[in-house]
């Protein structure tokens, strides 16, 4: 579409094309990143076949984003200022930063970095999870080695700089600079060199374990290292890998698949449905149990797609896939869950300070997948960290199915009025107080909110997989507690809070409700999950 000079395009619709053409070039310069989408792309269909067979007549057609085309990424960088000016670039596709992570601080799987990720507030399906390197905490000498180093890229080039001073100037893009800033994007920020050096710094970083800084002060760009999709059934496609990269056989996975779908089946009610779906209409159709034999059907058609050739992954170069899934386990739907391919063996032509050329390699960039749950409350979130803490036996104090983690105010929804109400209201009924009543009698409906973050100590095991890093030894150690504050004075601008936000949400939602159901006192609302010792 063409537009008249000094028209903006719209950032959302640049997003789209920063992530579509991201994607192009990752499947370009990681070949087992293209074979993993598709194999995605056949569980995911396979996921949405069962859960038609489980509400006949659901269309399952109407959620490209969910089915398809979200992704998110992830990016390291040396300098503070490099990480200002990637705070601006993002700006320009309306992608703010959203939560504050310390790596310094997450135990054993601990990394010198801190990090924000900037994605959209509403309807995020592109996200860029982005790390700063903090060396206070490296032996003098090294730290020395490395910020020298850093101080002479130029990473962004003067083309982006001018789109982003244009873009601070006018207050948006036209087409040919969202275009060209794209570009540049794809061209050379983000995009994989093969180049690298000093190696001298390269050598002696991974000789003492400190892999992580070898990956962002020994390269000339902000080299996306990952590209994660959505998954509706993560162990599904964690069992579809294992079988694409022959580490295990077809029989193995017809068995696995029929189970996870059969999981999938039991638990699919329409909350859940509208999670994974989110495009479906909220009347679900009535939910009928699922015969066995249609589980393994769709099962068996699954495992025969991915014995033809396209999926014979195992013949590309690749590292195996990762021993565990982070995050909740299967049956708790918070938060999410993510998995991954493991970092890759590339070959690196390295530049010594003498300016020879020094073949070698590198490993760090892999692939990963994720399944979102529901959001939780500040409530829920203490239980699920708490668990973490203790060593993750304590889960059972989640709810599995959003009704009972509503019931015990561990998840975050948005209310509404429902016909109704809205009806009875009309009518001249006078309402119950008190919005567990209002729900009972059917006068409100709600819907959790999905999780749409990171968690530090999922992201932390990645990072510890992939770069076969043993964290926590003496070169990574915390030089004391990082704040947000820090971060946010380096890109100059607040980094929104999410589970405030979250809970922002919910709070308005049920104050709207409650107005428009006629019930003044918004301020007095019994709120489900104001009792976080209600017996489940
Ligand atoms: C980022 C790791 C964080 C996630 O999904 O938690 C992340 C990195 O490895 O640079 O992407
Ligand atoms: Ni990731």
């Amino acid at each position: 579409m063409a537009m008249a000079h000094g028209d903006f395009v719209d950032p959302r619709l640049l997003q789209g094309r920063l992530f579509a053409a991201l994607s192009t070039m990752f499947a370009g310069e990681v070949p087992l990143y293209g074979g993993a989408l598709a194999v995605n792309e056949a569980c995911n269909t396979a996921a949405c076949r069962l859960l038609a067979a489980r509400f006949p007549g659901l269309r399952t057609d109407v959620a490209p984003a969910a089915l398809g085309a979200e992704r998110h990424g992830a990016i390291r960088i040396g300098r503070p200022d490099e990480y200002r000016q990637i705070g601006r670039l993002f700006a320009c596709f309306a992608m703010e930063p959203h939560g504050f992570y310390d790596m310094t601080s997450v135990g054993a799987k601990r990394q010198p970095i801190i990090a924000t990720a900037f994605r959209s507030r509403r309807r995020p399906e592109h996200r860029m999870f982005c790390s700063l390197l903090v060396t206070d905490g490296f032996p003098a000498d090294v730290r020395g080695r490395i910020e020298e180093v850093l101080a002479t890229r130029d990473v962004l080039g003067d083309e982006a700089r001018r789109l982003l001073d244009r873009h601070d100037r006018n207050g948006g893009l036209d087409t040919d600079e969202g275009a060209a800033l794209v570009g540049e994007c794809v061209g050379r920020i983000f995009a994989w060199t093969g180049r690298g050096g000093p190696h001298e710094l390269y050598r002696d970083l991974v000789a003492a374990d400190m892999r992580l800084a070898a990956d962002i002060a020994c390269f000339p760009s902000h080299h996306l290292n990952h590209l994660a999709f959505n998954s509706l059934a993560i162990d599904l496609f964690t069992a579809a890998m294992r079988r694409c990269l022959a580490e295990r056989d077809d029989a193995w996975f017809r068995a696995r698949a029929g189970e996870v779908l059969a999981g999938l089946a039991d638990r699919a009610d329409a909350a859940l449905v509208r999670l994974l779906l989110p495009g479906v209409p909220a009347a679900l159709p009535a939910g009928e149990a699922v015969p066995a034999a249609v589980v393994e059907g769709i099962a068996a058609d699954l495992a025969d797609r991915l014995g033809t050739e396209p999926f014979a992954l195992h013949r590309l170069p690749h590292a195996g896939f990762k021993e565990s899934t982070e995050g909740p386990p299967a049956d708790v739907p918070v938060l999410l869950r993510q998995d991954s391919y493991r970092a890759l063996t590339e070959p690196v032509s390295f530049h010594t300070l003498a300016g020879e050329t020094v073949a070698g390699s590198h490993t760090a960039r892999f692939g990963e997948v994720e399944q979102r749950g529901y959001a939780c409350s500040l409530q829920g979130r203490a239980v699920y960290d708490d668990c973490l803490a203790r060593g993750g036996d304590a889960l059972a104090a989640l709810g599995r199915s959003a009704d009972e983690l509503f019931a015990r105010g561990q998840i975050l929804g948005r209310y509404r009025p429902s016909a109704a109400g809205l009806a009875a209201r009309a009518a001249g009924a006078v309402l119950p107080a008190g919005l567990d009543r209002l729900l009972a009698a059917g006068h409100v409906s709600r819907e959790p909110l999905r999780y749409e973050d990171f968690l530090p100590v999922s992201a932390a095991g990645i990072f510890a997989s992939n770069l076969r890093q043993v964290a926590g030894s003496a070169a990574t150690a915390p030089a004391g507690a990082r704040t947000r504050g820090e971060l946010e004075t380096i890109l100059g601008r607040t980094i929104i809070d999410p589970v405030a936000a979250d809970t922002e949400t919910e709070a308005a939602s049920i104050r709207e409700t409650l107005e428009r159901l006629g019930i003044a006192s918004a301020d007095r609302y019994d709120h489900p999950g104001r009792d976080l010792h209600a017996p489940a």
